[in-house]
């Protein structure tokens, strides 16, 4: 039997017999005794999320290497079928691409976390590893987040539900976010800091941005914005922490978002980097992260 109300917060589930996870394309064929669901995910303690299927596969791949776990075995995209994002196990961890934006991570997210609670998954944390822009940062800083702020600079997430404006809370873990910062003490050549993180619907104008297909602003505004949001201690802007922080929040899910800034946004707009700068910026979260994983598995034997 599924335990009511872990990592969940959805009475109507109670009353499905089956639940098809239509995006990932895992079917739940019986709800009330899901024991494939429970054998292929049951151990599942950290589900990781980030934009692309590459990056996810590499992920996969680095965290095989870091925990010691069989290289051997091809890593296969468990959701291939469902053609909207990729899925990959590696021991204990997901790591799953979610798109770009809140909208598209939402649909994932909701599905992932049925299936956490189907899995009977004990405490997983979900964790996000991604880019951004960093405000008064370095480019290749990386910002582990302690509080998510929409485009309003308000700290909180707004979401139409039955023509009724909803708001929530978006506030990360703060146990996990310290515990990534206390394992991320190794010998690096880049900043790790804590921050707040600004989470925008869209990557040009709804970023403050001067190089959009349009602009009704002038570049004084723009700075004006950045530093009333560096003022309230953002020191990136993404494009999915608030719903990610809210959404996790509400079922009683720990999540985190580590993501490297790949430009100073106080300095310009573009992002001009080499293909090698791209992939040494993009290790660094999964480095962080792996670093997490590995000492929390390691306490746990
Ligand atoms: C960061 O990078 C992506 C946009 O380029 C988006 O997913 C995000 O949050
Ligand atoms: N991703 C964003 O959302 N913004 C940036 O500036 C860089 C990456």
């Amino acid at each position: 039997m599924t335990k009511s109300n872990q990592n969940i917060n959805n009475p109507h589930l109670n009353t499905m017999t089956s639940d098809f996870l239509y995006h990932i394309n895992i079917n739940v064929a019986d709800t009330k005794n899901p024991t494939e669901i429970i054998q292929k995910f049951g151990d599942v303690k950290f589900v990781c999320l980030g934009g692309t299927k590459n990056r996810m596969l590499a992920l996969a791949k680095y965290l095989r290497k870091i925990l010691q776990l069989d290289e051997t075995e091809e890593l296969v995209d468990i959701s291939e079928a469902g053609n909207r994002y990729a899925v990959f196990k590696v021991g204990p961890v997901l790591c799953c691409s979610h798109g770009v934006g809140m909208s598209t991570m939402s649909v994932l997210l909701h599905e992932l976390l049925k299936l956490v609670h189907y899995a009977q998954c004990k405490d997983p944390v979900f964790i996000r590893l991604g880019t951004s822009g960093g405000v008064g940062v370095n480019p290749g800083t990386v910002v582990v987040s302690k509080e998510a702020y929409n485009g309003y600079l308000r700290n909180e997430h707004e979401i139409a539900i039955l023509g009724k404006r909803v708001v929530r809370p978006a506030i990360f873990d703060e146990q996990v976010a310290n515990d990534l910062m206390k394992y991320s003490k190794y010998e690096r050549d880049y900043d790790i800091i804590w921050g707040n993180t600004m989470a925008a619907e869209c990557f040009y104008e709804g970023q403050g941005r001067l190089d959009g297909a349009c602009c009704d602003y002038t570049e004084a505004e723009k700075m004006e914005f950045l530093k009333q949001a560096f003022e309230k201690g953002v020191r990136n802007i993404e494009m999915e922490a608030t719903m990610f922080s809210a959404l996790t929040r509400h079922v009683g899910v720990k999540a985190a978002d580590v993501c490297v800034t790949l430009l100073n946004r106080l300095n310009g707009d573009q992002v001009h980097l080499t293909k090698e700068q791209k992939e040494d910026f993009e290790q660094r979260p999964f480095t962080v992260v792996g670093e997490y994983i590995r000492n929390v598995l390691k306490q746990e034997n």
